[in-house]
């Protein structure tokens, strides 16, 4: 790690660095962090978490060999606006995996990374507000790297789950896959604080493979089927039902339909 901060080339991302073996969640790692005074851009990483988490409490699958980090944002955006970090995060991500590795990345609204249709990163963005204040947003980025996704997951993952060294049939380097995310996410964040939001989700939607397609949407227990049309700038899914009617969904999960 102290070599990886010698060749960073990131203004905060990763200028604070904190580093375990073990961990329950990096997210709250990072929370706690950032409740001490933490700056933009300090990290929390571990080797393994014991609680990992995705959204709404779901259990995030966290063995060895992954890349499982947070890093503390304190951006000066209402709270509507932080959120969209998460596609910043999902920007740098499918950017990265694509670059350094060929492959060919999909994003999926909201939140995930996916390789051959499966799912190789998720993120999980979590904020802490005063009113209209942002205090803090917490980026955890989960990426499944070095383990073979057959071995490493739960049965109910093996479909649906997929790992860098599954698809590429080899190992990465942790190391300057973690660096590449770091130097990536910085640039792209400080793309969105200047620039605003457009630019980055016309990126994102590059990747976006769901789009014009059938899909299923299940949002706060109701499920729609209809075809996915656009991100609008709110981050909010555009959907045509079947009886033509236009829906935006803003918090949810999609999985598409094949005929
Ligand atoms: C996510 O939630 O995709 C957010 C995942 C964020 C993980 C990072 S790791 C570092 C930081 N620390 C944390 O504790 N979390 C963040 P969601 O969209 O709700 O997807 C969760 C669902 O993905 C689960 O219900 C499973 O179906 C599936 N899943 C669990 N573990 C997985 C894995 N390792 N790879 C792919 N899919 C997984």
């Amino acid at each position: 790690m102290d070599k990886l901060q010698e060749v960073l080339r990131t203004k905060h991302f990763g200028r604070s660095l904190f580093f375990s073996r073990e961990v329950g969640s990096t997210n709250d790692w990072a929370k706690e962090l950032a409740e001490l005074g933490a700056s933009e851009g300090t990290i929390a990483i571990a080797e393994t978490q014991m609680t990992g988490r995705g959204r709404f409490g779901r259990e995030w699958a966290s063995p060895k060999g992954g890349l499982w980090f947070s890093v503390i944002l304190r951006p000066e955006l209402k709270p509507a606006e932080a959120v969209k970090v998460v596609f910043v995060a999902g920007l740098a991500v499918a950017e990265v995996l694509r670059e350094l590795y060929g492959l060919r990345v999909e994003t999926k609204w909201p939140n995930d990374v996916l390789v051959n249709g499966r799912k190789v990163c998720g993120i999980l963005a979590e904020m802490n507000t005063t009113g209209e204040k942002v205090n803090y947003v917490i980026v955890g980025i989960g990426v499944n790297a070095n383990f073979d996704a057959k071995g490493a997951f739960p049965e109910e993952l093996r479909g649906v789950a997929t790992s860098l060294e599954t698809e590429l049939e080899k190992k990465v380097r942790l190391e300057e896959l973690f660096r590449a995310l770091l130097e990536r996410l910085e640039r792209i964040y400080d793309q969105y604080i200047t620039g605003g939001f457009s630019p980055v989700l016309e990126r994102w939607k590059e990747y976006a493979g769901f789009l014009n397609h059938q899909v299923e949407v299940m949002s706060q227990n109701e499920r729609l089927v209809g075809l996915a049309l656009d991100v609008d700038n709110d981050g909010a899914l555009v959907v045509r039902l079947e009886d033509a009617t236009i829906r935006r969904v803003f918090v949810g999960d999609i999985s598409l339909r094949v005929k």
